[in-house]
């Protein structure tokens, strides 16, 4: 290929080929080739140099890296937009008089796969993926995407990838005009863009984008076929039906459901009106608070996976995991999902067996839901072993213990585990709450000791604490770092403290939860008050699920606060009075024969004996009242771990609640919703919550407000 006529912008270049009939546009611009300005811009300047050049017949745009062009550049929302418009990059794409071909690998998405649409041919490797995934940062895609999408695959089909943002592989394709040519790259099971974008495979799709240009010539195909001009065929679809569901999906996310009304509305329009409305919509979500929510989420999980240490990682193959319990079971089988070899010990042959059959149902049951094949299920499996005896733990790369939540027993275990594995191994504690710093100091390798947190059920929930002791080194913290990429978890780095970062503010938030129902608000009230706000499920019912002894008997580990009299209470005494939650068909609700909650009288009256016991007032709750309780107990909480450096940036904080918590993601999590709120709104709130409820005390619950770290958040 020669480089005959280099575009001078930076990141897209051009060159002609086969006597200068082909040419070719190159976007160049890592990590991911989004559609920054001078992209746009290069690609206009490109398209339009090559349809003045008469020797030109066939275009292509293809990409340098990894992965044709991943959507619009994140970097630049919030900031003024310039000119071109990426509308108006698709309109000139799709406007040219000469055939112009995308050549697609990676992910095609957003910005990019409009791109894609615009061209008149798309050749793509069979490991492609394309989608639309604005939804996931509260939009819709905003260049013609649901336009020319609904024109190529109608209604149904462009609503389910428009709405559900999806990455759908391009064989999914193969009998629509999406794609017009599907290049296997020979290499089945292959996925992902670190494995797709090889030199060896581009070459593969330059060489057939190439040969289809050259047919196009030779047969003299070379009037553009514009999607743009094909009419929407939703005469037979049932909008209305579709609007029941997809508002029902959305549980108060804006996209999917401006999303539908974009796609109703414009089905008979042409094009260019179509588009129109697409635009001013797109624009109203850019403006949403849900989008600048969505878009602080997906930057915050990008940050949490840097660490600043720069050691290098231990390479980790064998992995061994002691208690096959269900956590230890769940994470066996996360290890084992990401390829690695997982030796499973526990303290008897019954108890192996158990935790082994655990662990082979996770698959089964992936298998059934369709998450993986059999095959892939079996290939996993046959990395596992079991034993009962430490020694097989001797040459692990890493070590986890998912034993009984009791300090001296996990002291003994990695005391054993010293003596027993090689001088590299990394020790791993599951613990939730222990002091890791006491476990290392009473072990000969302290530097090799590190908290992974993980959270139940272990193979499905994405957070993972990495949590740093005192001692533990820079390779250690790299490592499991690491490993928790290859896991595909969500990693964030976090320092001992009691329950970590996660599980603190957990208890701070249960604590205001616990007090409300002592002061006259009522169960199903405050349920319905958090989930009609978003969170995934009221914290009563959560109580409920997992048990409510279970928080009970750890907390009873140690004194309840002497200055906070009803800390806790209310689950106090539904443990008082047997009713644990779900598995006693009786906690802070009542459980009929299928599971079913109902609302329980008894607990009522028990939980009001206990507000008169404690000389607690009765007051009446609004669900605003509940809602801003337990988000401010948050927030308070998410300012002193700031403080004590609990966590390495306040982003950490949303990213943990957001995956370990079910904080509604288009709410961004507790510490950016204290930034939307704004500094004035946030300090007078905390400073009230303060006056009010904790003045007759020492104030430890509800502490003054730090100015300094509180400046961080805006
Ligand atoms: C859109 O297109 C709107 C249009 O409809 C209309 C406009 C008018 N921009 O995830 P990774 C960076 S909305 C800038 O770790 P992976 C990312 O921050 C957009 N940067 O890799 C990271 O940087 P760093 C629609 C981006 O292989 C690096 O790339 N598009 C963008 O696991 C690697 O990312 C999307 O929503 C971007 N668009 O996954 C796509 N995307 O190394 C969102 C990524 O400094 N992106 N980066 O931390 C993704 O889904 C994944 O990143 C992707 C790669 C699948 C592309």
């Amino acid at each position: 290929m020669t480089n005959e006529n280099p575009n001078p912008v930076v990141n897209v270049n051009f060159s002609t080929r086969s006597n200068g009939a082909i040419a070719i546009i190159s976007i160049n611009y890592p990590p991911v080739n989004a559609l920054s300005g001078q992209v746009r811009s290069g690609l206009v300047n490109a398209i339009e140099s090559l349809e003045n050049n008469d020797k030109v017949k066939v275009i292509i745009i293809r990409c340098q890296g990894k992965t044709f062009i991943a959507g619009a550049d994140i970097k630049e929302f919030g900031k003024p937009a310039t000119e071109p418009f990426l509308p108006d990059v698709v309109n000139r794409i799709e406007a040219c008089t000469k055939p112009v071909i995308a050549a697609l690998f990676g992910t095609s998405l957003g910005g990019g796969f409009e791109v894609a649409l615009s061209c008149h041919y798309r050749v793509a490797l069979s490991t492609a993926k394309v989608g639309l995934p604005e939804v996931n940062l509260g939009l819709i895609p905003g260049a013609g995407g649901t336009q020319r999408l609904m024109r190529i695959l109608g209604p149904e089909k462009s609503l389910e990838m428009i709405t559900s943002g999806r990455h759908i592989n391009v064989k999914s394709f193969a009998d629509s005009s999406l794609i017009d040519v599907i290049v296997e790259d020979g290499q089945s099971g292959l996925t992902g863009l670190d494995k797709v974008g090889t030199v060896d495979k581009i070459d593969k799709l330059d060489e057939a984008t190439i040969a289809f240009a050259s047919q196009l010539i030779e047969t003299n195909h070379l009037t553009p076929k514009r999607i743009g001009d094909l009419p929407v065929d939703g005469a037979a679809f049932n909008w209305q039906q579709a609007k029941v569901a997809i508002t029902k999906k959305a549980r108060g996310k804006l996209a999917p459901v401006v999303a539908f009304d974009v796609l109703e509305k414009t089905q008979a329009m042409n094009i260019s009106n179509g588009m129109a409305y697409e635009r001013e919509q797109f624009l109203m979500l850019r403006a949403s608070p849900q989008s600048a929510a969505l878009i602080h989420a997906f930057g915050a999980e990008k940050k949490a996976a840097k660490i600043s240490n720069t050691a290098t990682p231990l390479k980790v193959t064998n992995v061994g995991i002691i208690g096959g319990g269900n956590m230890g079971s769940g994470i066996a089988t996360s290890f084992l999902s990401a390829n690695f070899k997982v030796q499973l010990i526990e303290q008897t042959n019954e108890a192996l067996e158990a935790g082994l059959i655990r662990i082979k149902n996770n698959f089964s049951n992936n298998v059934k839901r369709g998450r993986m094949s059999q095959q892939a299920a079996d290939s996993c499996i046959a990395n596992l072993s079991g034993s009962i005896d430490y020694q097989a733990l001797a040459d692990c790369d890493l070590v986890l213990e998912a034993v009984f939540e009791n300090i001296d027993v996990k002291k003994e275990l990695f005391k054993k585990l010293t003596e027993i594995c090689k001088p590299t191994t990394v020790f791993a504690t599951n613990t939730s709450y222990l002091d890791i710093n006491a476990i290392a100091q009473s072990i000969s390798r302290p530097e090799q000791l590190v908290g992974m947190h993980f959270f139940s059920p272990a193979n499905i929930m994405k957070l993972l604490e990495v949590v740093q002791a005192d001692k533990t080194s820079e390779q250690v913290i790299a490592t499991a770092m690491q490993v928790g990429k290859q896991l595909k978890k969500v990693s964030v780095l976090v320092g001992v403290c009691f329950g970590f970062a996660g599980n603190r503010m957990y208890t701070r938030y249960g604590r205001e939860i616990q007090q409300m129902l002592l002061e006259g608000a009522k169960v199903e009230q405050i349920d319905n008050a958090m989930t009609n706000w978003g969170m995934a499920m009221g914290p009563l019912a959560v109580q409920d699920l997992s048990g409510i002894d279970i928080g009970h008997s750890a907390r009873s580990a140690q004194p309840f606060p002497e200055h906070d009299k009803g800390y806790f209470r209310a689950a106090a005494t539904m443990v008082e009075a047997n009713r644990l939650g779900r598995k006693t068909k009786a906690g802070f609700y009542d459980y009929d024969e299928i599971g079913k909650k109902q609302f329980s009288s008894i607990v009522q009256s028990l939980l009001e004996q206990k507000a008169k016991s404690l000389n607690i007032k009765q007051v009446t709750f609004s669900d605003e009242q509940i809602v801003q309780r337990a988000l401010f107990a948050l927030i308070s909480e998410g300012l002193a771990l700031l403080k004590e450096g609990i966590v390495q940036r306040v982003s950490d904080i949303d990213v943990i609640w957001l995956h370990g918590y079910g904080f509604p993601r288009y709410k961004g999590g507790p510490m950016f919703q204290a930034k939307q709120l704004g500094r004035d709104v946030v300090k007078q709130q905390l400073t009230e919550l303060r006056e009010s409820l904790a003045k007759d005390k020492a104030n430890k619950i509800w502490p003054e407000v730090d100015m300094e770290v509180f400046q961080t958040l805006f």
